[in-house]
């Protein structure tokens, strides 16, 4: 199971596995191509076929697992998620991706290179030697054959937009219901797909269209992959679907994906979908069941790790959220908080550790340990079989506990805070 986190909360060591998996995709050999350039051609090959129809979200979710899927196996990590940006909140330095540590800054206005990125790992420069291969011949723009990376942050040609979309945009694309209606197109004139797709409302583009014009460069649809912040613009994009698809099973009712027919061929619910014809949009509905989760679900799952800083938590129900924080502020201690009360529900323990790291073992132990990888504190439930934790949220009998589950019969086990406040657990 992969945790897919929010990339401001990356710790520099998460970034740097993040950009070399990236650059060893990119050298990756195969056939008379490498690996990333497959995805890039792959994306601009359906580009038509994909956008603008219901099976927008189906569609780049299988393509964004696909990708993460062969991170992983470059990296020999199964953990490793896909970051994601969110682009409504962190717009400028430092908790943007655009740094030099990460994915490099905005290109140069240098008239001779016009949008050209000179800093970062992707730079054309840098020894890493980012080069593109894949040009989409349509473009009229004489500098979208060049091979290097290339971004104009802005408004530019094509975008009259100088801003991003704000949280405002975002909390009316959650309510927009159904997801989609028809004509299951660019002009479907409400729904949830069109609107967070970016086609409503005028002017275009909104949401994630706005994100690629904003970006500019090499991020203008349909090459877009070229640039690696494509990954992080979709792993939100498909979180914002992820969240939609929860929010409206909970308390609006549950909004399936439509239609079942009538829409273009590969958008229906069951169409399988080009080029690898195995998934259908009905295969993708559930993350959990494609392999990965993002760090605002409640659980924490076998193999799920927490750097200093990052935390899970529940949605927010009857006004009430609660948060498992690995907190460096609290003494790197695992903290239960709520967002209605400023102290913690429960901490693992009341002293200051050294920095560590926290993990959801395999043999059912959340353990915290320190650098050199000493346990500190376990939760000593090495029940010998797979465990997930679960933040209990507002709609539970045990509203604000942590609770742990058998993975594979999801029984609950004897382990739950709070009470005690403080310490390892009400086992027995
Ligand atoms: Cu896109």
């Amino acid at each position: 199971m992969a945790l897919r986190k929010n990339q401001r909360n990356l710790t520099d060591w998460e970034k740097t596995q993040f950009t070399d998996a990236v650059l060893k995709l990119k050298a990756e050999k195969t056939g008379t191509t490498n690996t990333y350039d497959k995805y890039v051609q792959w994306h601009i090959d359906y580009t038509d076929a994909t956008h603008a129809g219901p099976a927008f979200f189906a569609w780049h979710r299988e393509f964004l697992r696909r990708f993460e899927i062969e991170l992983q196996r470059i990296m020999k990590d199964d953990t490793l998620g896909l970051p994601y940006w969110d682009w409504s909140v962190d717009q400028a330095p430092p908790s943007w991706p655009f740094t030099k540590e990460f994915l490099g800054g905005n290109g140069t206005s240098d008239a001779r290179f016009p949008g050209k990125v000179v800093d970062g790992p992707f730079a054309f420069d840098d020894p890493n030697n980012w080069t593109l291969h894949v040009f989409d011949p349509d473009d009229p723009d004489p500098y979208a054959r060049y091979p290097y990376l290339r971004r104009q942050f802005g408004p530019g040609p094509g975008n009259p937009k100088s801003s991003l979309p704000t949280p405002a945009n975002v909390q009316a694309t959650f309510k927009a219901t159904p997801y989609d209606v028809d004509p299951w197109n660019e002009n479907s004139a409400s729904g949830f797909r069109n609107m967070a797709e970016g086609n409503i409302p005028e002017p275009r583009p909104q949401m994630h269209n706005r994100i690629h014009h904003w970006v500019g460069g090499s991020m203008v649809p349909p090459t877009s992959p070229n640039d690696p912040v494509f990954w992080l613009h979709h792993c939100y994009v498909d979180k914002l679907w992820a969240d939609w698809q929860r929010l409206h099973k909970d308390d609006v009712g549950y909004q399936p994906y439509v239609p079942e027919k009538d829409a273009r061929t590969g958008h229906n619910l069951t169409d399988r979908m080009a080029p690898w014809h195995q998934k259908r949009p009905l295969d993708v509905l559930n993350t959990w069941d494609l392999g990965y989760h993002y760090d605002n679900d409640n659980y924490l799952m076998p193999n799920d790790v927490l750097y200093p800083g990052q935390s899970i938590a529940t949605p927010i129900v009857n006004g009430r959220r609660f948060s498992l924080t690995y907190s460096s502020s609290d003494g790197n201690n695992l903290v239960l908080g709520s967002n209605q009360v400023a102290w913690a529900l429960w901490l693992s323990t009341n002293q200051a550790l050294p920095d560590g790291w926290c993990v959801m073992q395999t043999d059912g132990n959340l353990v915290i340990y320190d650098w050199s990888n000493k346990p500190l504190w376990p939760s000593n439930t090495n029940y010998g079989y797979w465990i997930y934790l679960t933040v209990e949220d507002a709609t539970e009998k045990r509203s604000g506990h942590l609770q742990m589950y058998r993975w594979d019969d999801q029984t609950p086990i004897d382990w739950s805070v709070p009470p005690p406040k403080v310490g390892n657990s009400a086992k027995g």
